[in-house]
This record gives C-alpha cells, sequence and structure tokens, in this order.
C-alpha cells in the first residue's frame, strides 16, 4: 500500500507470513485514504518509489474511510472543485501546494534579502485602489461603505515615503465577472514599492523577481515539477533580459499576427496569448494609452497619451503576470487625473498628500501568485493554484 503522512510518500509492505492472523485481516479492511498508525522496518530499495520501502508488522487504523468520494478514474472539473477540501490530497494538488510554497516563500527571501520592509495594508478601505466597477463593498458603521481591498498600492506608496524600499504581500479582491481560466475574485498578490525608482528601474526589479522565483522552484522543487509532468526546458529559459516592446510596437505586431486589436484599447488575454507566444522568455509591454490605466500612473512626457507602466507577460501563453508603473508625483496632475475618472477626491486627500509634502519619483508592481504558480506548473487554470479558490460561481467548500 501507499501511505502519505505529510513528508513525502512511502510503499508499505505486508505479507501474509509475517504478520499476525488478525493484522492481516485488518490490512484486508483498508480502503483509500484510510487513516492508520503503522509499526515496521524502513529498508533501502531501489526498486521502490523514493529509494525506500517499510515492511509493516502492526497495524492500527484510526479512521476508516468508507466510499472515498475521489477515485482514480476521471472526475469532472464541476464535481472535483465540489469536493476540493478531498480533492486537496490528490498527488497533483499536492505537488501545486508545494510549489506556491515555494513561491511564496521565494517572495519573502527575495525582497527580506534586499533589505525591503513589509508593511501590512489594510484590506477594508475606503480609497477605490484600481477600478470603481470591481469592488466588494460592506457597510461601515456610521461611515458609509468599505470596500475590500483591490490592491495595497496606494498605502505602500505612503510607506516608501517613511521606509525607501517596502512591500505588501496578502489577499486582494476583485468583483470581477470574468469566468476566464485567468481570474478569480479573491487572490495574492504582492506589491513591492521604491522611492527614486522610475519606469525602467521598475522593470529591471521585475525582471530580477521573476527569473529569481523561477530558479528557486527549479532548483528546490524539481520533484514536485515531475509530478506535474511540466516541462523544465521552457522555465530553464528564464534570463535577463527579458524582451522589451512599447504597447505602440505591439499593437503593430498584434495587427500583422491577424489580430483586430486598435490603438487605444487594453490588450485583452486572446491578444497577450498571441504575443507572448512570439518570445520564448517573459516580455514588458510598456507604455500604455493614458485611457485604459489607472488614475495613478505617471504621464509620459514625451508622450502625453501614454503612461509610464508595464505589463509583464509569462511565455507559453500564460500573458499577464505583472502590472507595474511609475506613479504621478505631480499633485496637480494627479487630482485632474482622480476628477476626470469620476473618483471622489475627499477619498483620495490623504494620497494627493504625499505629493505635497515632499514628492519624490516612485514605482512598483504587483505579481498575481496564482497567475504566476499556474505558469510555472504549467496548470490550465488558476484555480488549481489556491487551495480554496473563490470565482463568481463558487463560494464553497
Ligand atoms: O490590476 S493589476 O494589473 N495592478 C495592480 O493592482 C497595481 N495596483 C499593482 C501595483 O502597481 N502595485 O494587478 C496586478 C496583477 C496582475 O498582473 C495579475 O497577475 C494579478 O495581479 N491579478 C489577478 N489575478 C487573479 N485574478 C484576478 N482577477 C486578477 N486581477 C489581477
Amino acid at each position: 500500500m501507499v501511505l502519505r503522512d505529510g513528508t513525502g510518500y512511502l510503499q508499505g509492505v505486508l505479507s501474509r507470513k509475517d504478520l499476525p492472523e488478525a493484522t492481516w485481516e485488518r490490512f484486508g479492511t483498508l480502503t483509500q485514504e484510510t487513516s492508520v498508525r503503522l509499526e515496521g522496518t524502513v529498508r533501502a530499495d531501489a526498486r521502490a518509489p523514493g529509494g525506500y520501502e517499510m515492511h509493516v508488522a502492526d497495524l492500527e487504523v484510526l479512521g476508516s474511510c468508507p466510499d472515498f468520494p475521489i477515485q482514480p478514474k476521471e472526475h469532472g472539473t464541476q464535481y472535483l472543485f465540489e469536493h476540493r477540501h478531498l480533492w486537496l490530497r490528490s498527488r497533483r494538488q499536492v505537488a501545486i501546494a508545494r510549489v506556491r510554497h515555494e513561491v511564496v516563500q521565494g517572495i519573502r527571501d527575495f525582497f527580506y534579502d534586499r533589505a525591503f520592509t513589509l508593511v501590512d495594508t489594510p484590506i477594508l478601505t475606503g480609497s477605490i485602489g484600481e477600478q470603481a466597477g470591481e469592488l466588494f463593498s460592506t457597510d461601515y458603521f456610521d461611515l458609509g461603505k468599505a470596500y475590500l481591498a483591490q490592491t495595497g498600492q496606494l498605502y505602500v506608496e505612503a510607506a516608501a515615503a517613511a521606509l525607501g524600499k517596502v512591500y505588501c504581500f496578502g489577499p486582494t479582491f476583485r468583483a470581477e465577472k470574468s469566468k476566464t481560466r485567468r481570474h478569480l475574485t479573491e487572490f495574492w498578490m504582492v506589491e513591492p514599492e521604491v522611492a527614486f525608482n522610475d519606469s525602467s528601474d521598475n522593470m529591471r526589479l521585475q525582471e530580477e523577481f521573476v527569473r529569481y522565483l523561477v530558479g528557486r522552484v527549479l532548483e528546490r522543487r524539481s520533484e514536485e515539477l515531475k509530478e506535474l509532468e511540466r516541462d523544465p526546458t521552457p522555465l530553464e529559459r528564464v534570463r535577463a533580459p527579458f524582451h522589451r516592446i512599447s504597447y505602440s510596437d505591439a499593437v503593430t505586431q498584434l495587427k500583422d499576427l491577424g489580430s483586430d486589436m486598435i490603438w487605444g484599447s487594453d490588450l485583452g488575454g486572446d491578444d497577450e496569448t498571441l504575443l507572448a507566444q512570439q518570445y520564448d522568455r517573459p516580455l514588458f509591454v510598456y507604455n500604455y494609452p493614458k485611457g485604459v490605466k489607472a488614475f495613478y500612473m505617471k504621464e509620459n512626457p514625451d508622450d502625453p497619451q501614454t503612461v509610464l507602466n508595464n505589463d509583464c507577460l509569462a511565455p507559453e501563453g500564460y500573458g499577464e503576470i505583472i502590472g507595474g508603473s511609475q506613479r504621478e508625483d505631480d499633485h496637480d496632475r494627479l487630482l485632474a487625473r482622480i476628477l476626470e475618472q469620476g473618483l471622489d477626491p475627499k477619498a483620495y486627500a490623504w494620497y494627493l498628500d504625499l505629493r505635497k509634502y515632499g514628492t519624490f519619483v516612485h514605482s512598483g508592481f504587483g505579481l498575481g501568485v496564482e497567475r504566476t504558480v499556474a505558469w510555472i506548473c504549467g496548470a490550465p487554470h488558476i484555480r488549481e493554484t489556491i487551495a480554496f479558490p473563490r470565482q463568481i460561481h463558487r463560494l464553497y467548500p
């Protein structure tokens, strides 16, 4: 039988002639996912998976398991997600969880080693961080509506003025009615913010960061990648420099590839896939039209129709894993953008203060954990990369 204890898998060998009759009979009653306590001798055996096996001398059933709902056969996706609390035990899901864990630890180590300070930002917020249309709200005592944070960015901008290099890392929420393989309503995002970094510095930091995360998984989680049947070759190509292409050039290239994309609209998921497929490494698309991007991005002084931002697209069709930008550091321009987008300037008084009291060039970005893990694992949909995904039609388990 195959045993799992959270540290790995082990084959248990039971032979009738070496066991008391009662133990042999208990063995006969075992079903998949029964919880057991065993005694025996562990021996090296080159033929056994993992190089060892256990010769069992005694066996106690701790928790029987009649009719485990997930059998080694084809179940539909819907069924598996309804049984997510049990599906987590399967080998593929265990491997994905371990890769995610490595990515998360890699994120913390990367920033710690580079002297960034972690600043935890609020989840209940009064100021909308990204887009008004995609908010979860709740009544907040006498103060009206509170929103679940779409981003911690506005707060890490304040913290960067105090601490220089900072980041926040936590769950973020988007009431997006998207049912794509790239969207969750609750996802984890890490958001560094650096005082005095401009947009080019920002891209260099992203490059180093993504390369580090991928390298770390390749180095420490090769067993899991094997379990996932993930070909590591494309991941091994993730080296600096990443490709860089302006939004305007991306539109030209997409048109040549047959897309009906026009200048001025955002890149859709299909466009991102098509574009990213042309490159063997992650790709930066920079300086998008102002009209499709958030209010806080700095206007490009060389072309006021565009902003100093970038997306980072993962190869193999995975598309956007990072959105980043240099921030508008001019008080009056920022206020004008807030008004233009119909946002309430009162809610942003504190944010505007940052431009009033010693403003400074600064930049940052957000990397989505689930999209990054999906790409590294080669998973077709990001919902498998978080233990309990939240989607528009899913709130249980
Ligand atoms: O909306 S982003 O492009 N940018 C921000 O939120 C900025 N405030 C980040 C910053 O500059 N500090 O989202 C960033 C990333 C994006 O590239 C995805 O990887 C991920 O967050 N993201 C998502 N993942 C899963 N599901 C959804 N709905 C989602 N939305 C964004």
